[in-house]
C-alpha cells in the first residue's frame, strides 16, 4: 500500500545502534573473567583473528560513550558477558565485572542513552558448555542466578533488557557458534534439546524481571528473516510455510504464547529430534510474557519446495561458510530480485517491512530492532575518514521502511542498527566492519585502536536530531 503522507517517527523513538560484549571489549580474562565458548573458539573464523582484544571497548567505553553521546544516540543496545559477572557460571559473583556496567550503564545515563542489556549473546559460560551446555538442567538455574544478580544491580537502572540473542542462530548455527560439539542427527537432538532449555530459561527469567525490576520491560531477540517461495507453485508456498515457521516462528510462539509451534513440532517429531519435556516445563513456558518483541534483521530468505536431495542445499557467503536449504524440507535459492553485498548477503529493504508486518499481525507486541546493517571493507580515505555512502544508502533505504510500517499501524520502540562501533564480526574477522564509529586495527595488527566517526555517523546524528524528517531532504 502506498501512503500520501507517512508519520513522524514518534517522540521517544528508541534511535540507537547495538554491540555484543565478546565482539567488542576485549579484555577477555581481566578482573576475574572466565572463558566463555567464544574465547575458547578456535575452529572458525578459520585464521582469522581472536576476540582477545576485539575492540578494547572494556579498556576504552569511557571514550566510545562520549562519542556515541556525539553522535546523539538514545539508546545503545549492548550485552552483558556471563562470565564477567559468575567467572564460571554458576559460583561466585565477580565484583570487578559487576563494577563494569556499572561504570558503563552511569556513562551511558550521563549521555542520556537508554542502556538496552542483552543478557545473553553467544557467550555461554565454559564451564557450562564442558557439562552439556542448555540441556543441562543446571545451566537453566545458572542463567536465573545470573539474571538476579542483574536485576538485582542494575534494575534500577536499566529499564529494557533482552533475554537471549538469536537464539535461532545457536540453533541452526549450532556448531559454528559452539552450542554443540557433536555431528549429524546426534547434534540435531542434542541442539533441539538445548533450545527446549534456552526457552525454560528465558520464560523463568521474563517471569523474575517482572518480579525484580520495577517498570522492567523484556523480551527475546532473535534472528526473523521472514521467508518468500521462489514462484506462485503452490508447492513452493508449502516450503515457505514450513520455514517460516521453523526458522521463525517456532522462537516467536514460544516466547510469546509459551507454546510449540504446530509446523515446527511436526517437523520436530517427523526428524526424531523433539526435545523431551519435563513435567510442568508447559506451565513454566506459558506462565511467561514479553512486554515487546524484539528482533535482528538483515535480509529475507528465498525458498523453493525441496528436491529431496543434495541440490537442496547451498552454500552461502563470500566464503562460502554457512549452508542454506535442508534435503526435503526447502531448497534454498537466490532472489533475483535482490542485489548483494559484498559479503554475499542479500539486501532486502522491502523486507523489512513486510518482517514487522508479520510480526505486528502475529503477535501485537511493540517490536524493537536490536540489529540491521551493512558488513563492508571500510577504509579511511586520505582525509583520514571513512566515506561509507554505501552503508547511509543502507540504512536510509530500510529506516525507509520503518516508516512504512508505522503508516501501516505496526508500534515500533526504536531501531539500533549493528553495529554502534566497528568490532570482530562472527563469520568473518575484523576485515568485515559495521561500526558507525571506525577502529584503527585490523585483523593481525591491533595498531592504536584509536576510534574516528564515519561518514555515517554524521548522516545518522541529523537523522537523529530531526526525528528521521531529514530522509525526506
Ligand atoms: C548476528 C549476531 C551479531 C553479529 C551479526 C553480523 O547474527 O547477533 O553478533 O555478528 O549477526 O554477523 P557477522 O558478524 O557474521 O557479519
Amino acid at each position: 500500500m502506498d501512503y500520501k503522507v507517512l508519520p513522524m517517527f514518534p517522540e521517544g523513538f528508541l534511535w540507537g545502534a547495538s554491540t555484543s560484549a565478546y565482539q567488542v571489549e576485549g579484555g577477555w580474562d581481566a578482573d576475574g573473567k572466565g572463558p566463555s565458548v567464544q574465547d575458547l573458539r578456535t575452529h572458525f573464523p578459520e585464521g582469522t583473528t581472536d576476540y582477545k582484544v576485539a575492540a578494547d571497548h572494556y579498556h576504552r567505553y569511557a571514550e566510545d560513550v562520549a562519542l556515541m553521546g556525539e553522535i546523539g544516540l538514545k539508546a545503545y543496545r549492548f550485552s552483558i558477558a556471563w562470565t564477567r559477572i559468575i567467572p564460571d557460571g554458576d559460583g561466585a559473583v565477580n565484583p570487578e565485572g559487576v563494577a563494569f556496567y556499572h561504570r558503563l550503564i552511569d556513562a551511558l545515563r550521563e549521555q542520556g542513552i537508554e542502556p538496552i542489556v542483552t543478557m545473553y549473546h553467544f557467550d555461554l559460560p565454559a564451564t557450562l558448555s564442558a557439562r552439556g551446555g542448555w540441556a543441562n538442567p543446571e545451566t537453566v538455574d545458572a542463567f536465573v542466578k545470573f539474571a538476579e544478580v542483574l536485576f538485582n544491580e542494575y534494575g534500577s537502572k536499566v529499564t529494557y533488557w533482552l533475554t537471549i540473542n538469536e537464539q535461532n542462530m545457536m540453533i541452526m548455527h549450532g556448531k559454528m557458534l559452539g552450542t554443540t560439539t557433536l555431528s549429524g542427527d546426534e547434534a540435531q537432538r542434542d541442539l533441539f534439546q538445548q533450545n527446549h532449555g534456552m526457552f525454560l530459561a528465558q520464560a523463568r527469567v521474563m517471569a523474575r524481571c517482572h518480579e525484580l525490576v520495577p517498570g522492567g520491560k523484556i523480551g527475546p531477540a532473535p534472528n526473523i528473516a521472514y521467508v518468500y517461495p521462489q514462484s506462485c507453485r503452490p508447492e513452493d508456498q508449502v516450503a515457505a510455510d514450513d520455514w517460516n515457521a521453523i526458522r521463525n516462528w517456532l522462537y516467536t510462539d514460544l516466547a510469546v504464547h509459551g507454546r510449540y509451534n504446530s509446523l515446527a513440532w511436526a517437523y520436530l517429531v517427523e526428524r526424531g529430534w523433539a526435545p523431551t519435556i519435563a513435567e510442568g516445563d508447559m506451565e513454566i513456558l506459558a506462565a511467561a510474557k514479553p512486554d515487546f518483541l524484539a528482533f535482528n534483521y538483515y535480509a529475507s530468505q528465498t525458498v523453493a519446495a525441496p528436491s529431496g536431495d543434495a541440490s537442496d542445499l547451498r552454500q552461502r557467503g563470500a566464503d562460502q561458510q554457512m549452508i542454506r536449504g535442508e534435503i526435503g524440507l526447502y531448497k534454498a535459492v537466490d532472489n533475483p530480485d535482490l542485489p548483494k553485498n559484498a559479503f554475499g548477503w542479500e539486501i532486502d529493504p522491502v523486507g523489512f517491512r513486510t518482517t514487522f508486518r508479520a510480526l505486528w499481525d502475529r503477535y501485537q507486541l511493540p517490536l524493537l530492532v536490536t540489529e540491521n546493517g551493512l558488513g563492508a571493507y571500510d577504509e579511511p580515505a586520505e582525509d583520514g575518514m571513512v566515506h561509507d555512502d554505501y552503508r547511509i544508502d543502507y540504512l536510509q533505504r530500510h529506516i525507509e521502511q520503518i516508516r512504512l510500517a508505522l503508516a501501516d499501524g505496526v508500534d515500533v520502540l526504536g531501531y539500533c542498527p549493528w553495529s554502534a562501533i566497528d568490532l570482530i564480526s562472527t563469520h568473518q574477522g575484523m576485515k568485515k566492519r559495521y561500526g558507525f564509529i571506525y577502529v584503527n586495527r585490523d585483523e593481525f595488527d591491533l595498531r592504536d585502536l584509536g576510534r574516528s566517526r564515519k561518514k555515517s555517523s554524521y548522516w545518522y546524528q541529523r537523522l537523529i536530531e530531526s526525528r528521521g524528517a531529514s530522509l525526506d531532504a
